[in-house]
């Protein structure tokens, strides 16, 4: 392919530059408070702490899997921060910091990679819809949902805006370009909230896409913007922004997240087979952390005491998330069958049957030991 069709790189849209100075942007003002900042703060370091100790108790066998959210804090942070209560959320398997904003307890999370149970919460409870693996299915939903939304009349300021989060290799999937054309075709009330994060698992962007994300949108007749990702103010903003003219009735949008994925692609992948230590390097120089840190300690909006505080409650955390973790209960066998759909089917009704009747011949289980 000749080289005329790359394309220039869009605006890297941010408010907090890696050094933690703050600037405005003309499109998307900022209004925040100096608690709301540190609440901000509170939530990136205890969604870090989350999910190091999730890697950790993964290595020690108490989990099958964990996908780590490593330097994607900010980027998941803000743009949670910004939905509001009636909002709706299609999230990937990565998105424990937007379930932390939903107020999913952490434990549910590990309960889904432990492996105990069939999806983790109650989606009507919370409004995030339970994790997806099938990459990019979830735009799909999404669209669906924020065409409902549409019918139903349940626009306007109170009402909702629908978010999918997916990651660069899921635009690579036929089931995104389709969502993203429903959505512009019918103009639904949905964000599309990509996290690029460099990779999918050993595959790097630019086997993805000869354009860069955000332009994807133009095609299909709705904006696209970058972020920078690991700026937690961006997120908050531009995502602010474009929930509420989902809401007013102006379409979908789609944010393009410029971030990294500082750890494995899951603690079943070993990342150092694929790629180089100076791109990390460069990465954990951007940390979303550290970066509004710097901005709250020098704007004296934080001090010492802040700042051990929020680290005391992240040991606390983190204690808890250690002891309930091993304390989740082991599921019975027949509750595999539980909640497959809504409504009563015939088909689980008699497989749960079958499989009841073959655990009844082994000896040692009565049908007693199963539900
Ligand atoms: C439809 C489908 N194809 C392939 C896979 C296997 N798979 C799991 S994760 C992954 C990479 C996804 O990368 P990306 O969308 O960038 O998200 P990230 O994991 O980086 O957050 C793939 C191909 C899958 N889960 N679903």
């Amino acid at each position: 392919m000749s080289d005329n069709t790359a394309q220039a790189e869009p605006e890297l849209i941010q408010l907090l530059t890696p050094d933690g100075e703050l600037r405005q942007h003309p499109d998307y003002p900022l209004e925040i408070d100096a608690q709301q900042l540190r609440e901000l703060y509170r939530d990136l370091v205890l969604v870090r702490r989350i999910d190091t100790e999730a890697v950790a108790l993964q290595r020690q066998g108490e989990l099958g899997l964990w996908a780590s959210l490593l330097g994607q804090e900010a980027a998941q942070v803000g743009s949670g921060r910004a939905l509001h209560p009636n909002d709706v959320a299609f999230p990937s398997y990565r998105e424990h910091g937007v379930a932390w904003c939903f107020g999913i307890d952490p434990v549910q999370l590990l309960g889904v990679f432990r492996g105990v149970t069939n999806g983790g919460w109650d989606p009507n409870e919370h409004g995030l819809q339970l994790y997806t693996i099938v990459i990019g299915s979830q735009t799909l939903h999404a669209t669906g949902y924020a065409m409902g939304v549409q019918r139903d009349g349940a626009l306007g300021e109170d009402g909702t805006a629908v978010i999918s989060y997916f990651g660069d290799g899921a635009t690579s999937q036929g089931d995104t370009s389709e969502a993203f054309n429903f959505a512009a075709v019918n103009n639904a009330p949905v964000v599309f909230f990509c996290q690029n994060n460099q990779w999918a698992i050993s595959e790097p962007l630019e086997r993805q896409s000869r354009v860069p994300l955000c332009q994807r949108a133009s095609g299909f007749g709705f904006p696209g913007v970058r972020i920078d990702g690991n700026d937690v103010l961006a997120s908050l903003a531009v995502t602010r922004a474009a929930l509420r003219n989902a809401r007013e009735g102006q379409g979908p949008m789609l944010i393009e997240a410029f971030t990294y994925r500082m750890g494995a692609h899951t603690t079943n992948d070993d990342p150092t087979r694929y790629r180089a230590s100076a791109e990390l390097e460069e990465w954990q120089n951007k940390d979303p952390i550290s970066r509004l840190r710097t901005y709250l300690v020098n704007e004296q909006i934080a001090d010492d005491a802040f700042l051990s505080e929020v680290e005391a409650e992240a040991d606390q955390l983190g204690e808890r998330l250690r002891t309930q973790c091993r304390q989740l209960p082991d599921p019975e066998p027949l509750d595999i069958f539980h909640e497959v759909y809504a409504e009563p089917n015939s088909h689980i009704d008699r497989q749960r049957a079958d499989f009841a009747d073959y655990l009844a011949s082994f000896e040692d289980v009565g049908t007693e030991g199963v539900r």
